[in-house]
């Protein structure tokens, strides 16, 4: 399994000795950009995630919370991102326009589903994605309560992937942590987005925090 610290929990006034720890501790760096439309909240910025990368030896997922991605995928792409992950619900008047957009930039393409949205509105560009992200909360805020009626999706997700032959790997994003990593990782979740709960607030030292959540992890992962 892959770890993907979300950045928007870090401590904004440490972020480059935080940086130093997750550029040798974590798989995926996951970026939040939102417009304050698509959700009501700001994270990161494009100025921002450039001055991130400045300083980051692992790939950025760049998650875009944008009513309008294509107006924000080529200068996401100029600051940065490795992956560009747009909403399914933003997306799906023209996916394939913003899917060819994002392959031209370089950038590997992902797509996120909110909790209420189905993996068939997806299913017929599956084939094109390399990173599928599940909500597990609503979209919008760190710090949410687990949805557990998504755990069927990660299956669905996980069935279809061998049965079509997707290469997309299984991302989840919300409230991954000790009380839902072994659902996660039973259900077929392949990268965890880490939030908060899931490993910046279990200790003040986030290299302790970072060892203190794989612990967690194979202990779980064990009675799996
Ligand atoms: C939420 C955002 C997420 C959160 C992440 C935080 O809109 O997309 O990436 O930052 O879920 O983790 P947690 O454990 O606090 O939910
Ligand atoms: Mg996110």
């Amino acid at each position: 399994v892959e770890f993907a610290p979300s950045l928007m929990c870090m401590d904004f006034l440490e972020i480059r000795r935080q940086m130093e720890v997750l550029n040798r501790r974590a798989d995926l760096l996951h970026v939040d950009i939102m417009d304050g439309h698509y959700c009501k909240n700001l994270a990161f910025s494009p100025d921002l995630l450039a001055a991130i990368k400045g300083i980051a030896q692992k790939p950025i997922d760049v998650h875009l919370m944008m009513t309008e991605p294509l107006d924000w995928i080529k200068k996401v792409a100029e600051a940065g991102a490795d992956y560009i992950s747009p909403h399914a619900e933003t997306i799906n008047t023209n996916a394939y326009r913003v899917l060819n957009l994002i392959e031209e930039t370089g950038c590997k393409k992902g797509v996120v589903l909110n909790p209420a949205t189905t993996l068939e509105s997806v299913r017929h560009y599956l084939n094109r994605i390399d990173l599928l992200t599940i909500m597990t909360v609503d979209v919008g805020f760190a710090g949410q309560p687990f949805i557990d009626e998504m755990l069927e999706k990660i299956k669905q997700a996980k069935q279809w992937k061998t049965e079509y032959g997707f290469r997309y790997k299984i991302q989840v994003d919300g409230s991954c942590n000790s009380k839902s990593f072994q659902k996660l990782y039973k259900a077929g979740a392949e990268v965890f987005i880490v939030g908060y709960s899931g490993v910046f607030d279990l200790d003040e030292d986030l290299e302790k925090g970072w060892n203190k959540m794989l612990e967690i992890f194979e202990n779980e992962i064990g009675e799996a």
